[in-house]
């Protein structure tokens, strides 16, 4: 049986820190799903589009990921792939609330997916989209925290809405 696990988040935009969790995925799993999930509860900076072509450049290199969109029940789409692992990545003890309500609906959903947690590397522990963007928009220095391709688009970004 192939391991296929689905890498879910919102990634606008994608960050080493995600990155990291792609790349430790690949190694685990026969198969990762990055999908894009188009949640109508935040307003993102990127279109789904946007999103999905950054996470496509950047993970190139990977032969065995593949970049999706998903909206709807997360439960739905890993079951209309194939997958019975939901890959989700742990910073802080912030995180830690939050994903144990969303695992355990999701067990409810479908009891036969799990979800497997991949603690944070290090370096990336402080790392998200919605921090990047804050420094990005006051042009602060990002080349440690993303690839180069998301830091020329958000560089660009923010220069056309001043
Ligand atoms: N280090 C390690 N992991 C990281 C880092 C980092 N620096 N940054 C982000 N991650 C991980 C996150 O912990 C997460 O696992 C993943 O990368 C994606 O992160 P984000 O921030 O892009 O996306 P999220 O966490 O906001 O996820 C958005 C979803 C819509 C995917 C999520 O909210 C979700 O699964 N919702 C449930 C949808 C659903 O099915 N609902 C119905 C049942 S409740």
């Amino acid at each position: 049986m192939s391991r296929i696990a689905v890498c879910p988040g919102s990634f606008d935009p994608i960050t080493y820190g995600h990155l990291d969790i792609i790349r430790r995925g690949a190694k685990i799993f026969d198969k990762v799903y990055v999908v894009v999930l188009n949640n109508s509860s935040k307003s993102p900076l990127f279109t789904v589009d946007e999103r999905i072509k950054l996470i496509q450049e950047v993970t190139m290199d990977i032969p065995n990921v593949q970049v999706d969109q998903f909206s709807g029940l997360l439960v739905d789409y890993a079951k209309s792939v194939n997958a019975n692992v939901i890959l989700r990545g742990l910073r802080a003890v912030s995180d830690f609330e939050y994903e144990m309500q969303i695992t355990s609906m999701n067990r409810v959903l479908n009891e036969n997916i799990e979800t497997f947690f991949m603690m944070t590397n290090n370096q990336y522990s402080f790392l998200s989209s919605s921090i990047v963007k804050e420094a990005a928009k006051y042009h602060a220095k990002i080349s440690e925290l993303v690839p180069p391709e998301v830091e020329k688009v958000l560089q660009k970004k923010f220069s056309s809405n001043e």
